[in-house]
């Protein structure tokens, strides 16, 4: 049975997923797409060369009898509602970072899960899918370095436009670490400071960029993330693990060494699409198997509140320049194992 998708949003990452789904994944197509920019969603599918219903509004999407499970691709203030509404009409949802705005936005997801009974939410956090995070996942957990006491992590991006604000850097942005680095470690956050280096002259009016971002988690590990959204020479993500008898590093995308005019290089990737296109693929791959299958095993709901969570202590941390307390509940039994 091919699993028939709608999807809302045809922006970047929008057509990516449209792309993969249709040209690249086994096992479902991309039948009914939504843009509030209508004639920008119909140009898109005429580019990718795809047929499929065009709807001005999400909610036709999710209530289209045509329609399996949804993709949420549309910007960040969107994907509650559309995610809530998915829940509403039963049907999976695979809804991109951040799952809401706040950890009350991504509990009310949670709550409505919960009471439907079974999970319908994967949210769009695919570094767990990237085989360089999996082998350092692979050797921290197999001991190669002992246990983890400190991380020095990179986030950075050649530029943003004008629209991107201070505290997009943690809810866009960071959002990534904050899933990722609680799977790498198995570990919860217990307090987060945030500091301000000289801002970039290549930054707008409205973003202070860079930002360092200090973590301490529950077993007393120490993390520093340095944000950098504006830095100019490419899109570069970085992670050392730093341990009781080794360090690990996160492996840099493969790329040919290039003797040449008198030096030594490698390229150096400009864009999160080509950064993280096989993780993009091994998790959309992930959500059609498991919805297929009856049962979501990628990042939940929960996964979603968690990082939220440590995302609004960063916001109280901007603004108070304090170190802030992460409080996070315990995790319902409903998330154990699923
Ligand atoms: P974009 O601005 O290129 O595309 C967003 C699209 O959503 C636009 O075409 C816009 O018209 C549409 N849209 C906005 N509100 C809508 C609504 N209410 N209903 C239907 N369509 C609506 O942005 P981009 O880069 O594609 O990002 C989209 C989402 O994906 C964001 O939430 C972003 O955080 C996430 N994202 C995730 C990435 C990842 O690495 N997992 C990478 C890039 C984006
Ligand atoms: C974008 O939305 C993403 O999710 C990218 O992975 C991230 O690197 C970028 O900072 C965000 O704006």
């Amino acid at each position: 049975m091919t699993l028939k998708l709608g999807v809302i949003g045809a922006g970047a990452i929008g057509q990516e997923h449209i792309r993969r789904c249709n040209n690249v994944l086994q096992g479902a197509k991309v039948v009914a797409v939504s843009d509030i920019n209508v004639d920008g969603a119909r140009a898109a599918l005429q580019r990718l060369n795809i047929e499929a219903e065009v709807y001005a509004d999400g909610h036709q999407v999710i209530q289209s009898p045509e329609v399996d499970a949804i993709l949420v691709t549309s910007w960040d203030p969107t994907h509650e509602e559309y995610t809530l509404a998915a829940i509403a009409a039963g049907k999976p949802v695979f809804c991109e970072k951040p799952l809401a705005l706040s950890a009350e936005g991504c509990r009310r997801v949670v709550d409505a899960e919960i009471k439907h009974g079974k999970r319908l939410v994967q949210v769009g956090f695919m570094r767990p899918y990237d085989a360089g995070y999996r082998a350092l996942k692979k050797v921290i957990t197999e001991g190669g370095i002992g246990e983890p006491l400190m991380l020095h992590c990179a986030h950075r991006n050649p530029a943003v436009p004008e629209s991107y604000t201070t505290d997009m850097a943690i809810t866009n942005t960071l959002i990534h670490e904050l899933d990722v680095l609680r799977w790498l470690t198995n570990d919860d956050y217990k307090s987060v400071q945030v500091v301000f280096p000289r801002v970039t002259s290549k930054s707008h009016a409205r973003l202070k960029d860079p930002q360092i971002v200090l973590f301490e988690t529950q077993k007393g590990v120490r993390i520093d993330v340095e944000i950098f959204v504006n830095c100019a020479y490419g899109y570069d993500i970085q992670c050392e693990v730093v341990g009781e008898t080794g360090i690990a590093r996160l492996p840099e995308p493969a790329s040919v060494q290039l003797r040449s005019e008198a030096k030594l290089s490698t390229t150096i990737l400009t864009d999160w699409k080509d950064r993280f296109i096989e993780a993009y693929d091994v998790e959309l791959q992930a959500f059609i198997n498991d919805v297929k299958a009856g049962q979501l095993t990628g990042p939940s709901a929960w996964d979603g509140f968690a990082a939220s969570v440590a995302a609004d202590a960063c916001l109280k941390a901007q603004q108070s320049g304090a170190i802030e307390p992460v409080e996070m509940p315990p995790r319902p039994a409903f998330y154990d194992k699923k």
